[in-house]
């Protein structure tokens, strides 16, 4: 089926048109046109969205954290410091938000780096 441009249903167009013809009319030459002209939807999606978080612990550098934002959430020095300092206080923070896809990778990253450096540092993704 060839996409549709208009937001005007051509199919249902056509057939709105057919349907004009007396020879094609419901009731004969003489019945009435009932043919309706439908709208597209649009298919345009919102993509679902997720936070991903950062959880508070007693042993992973405050230093580190700060590196994790950094580095995989491209937060600048200050505004990492803040949410380090956030879940710090809080016990957990928003390090931004994702489409499904980029929220898991960005969590196994995250998840990866702190194991690599021996960190207990988690991560976690929750649906918006
Ligand atoms: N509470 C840790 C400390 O005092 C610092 C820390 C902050 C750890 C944020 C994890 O997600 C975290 N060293």
């Amino acid at each position: 089926m060839p996409q549709l441009t208009s937001r005007l249903d051509l199919s249902a167009a056509a057939h709105a048109l057919r349907m004009s013809n007396d020879d094609n009319r419901a009731g004969g030459p003489s019945g009435p046109n009932t043919s309706v002209i439908t709208k597209v939807k649009p298919k345009t999606k919102r993509p679902n969205l997720y936070r991903v978080l950062i959880l508070n612990d007693d042993y992973t550098p405050m230093e580190f954290v700060v590196h994790v934002l950094e580095k995989f959430f491209n937060k600048d020095v200050e505004a990492a410091t803040k949410i380090m300092l956030h879940v710090h206080h809080h016990g957990i923070g928003e390090c931004g938000v994702f489409t499904y896809e980029i929220a898991e990778t960005k969590v196994t990253q995250v998840m990866d780096f702190a194991r690599k450096h021996q960190h207990p540092l988690q991560c976690v993704m929750e649906k918006k």
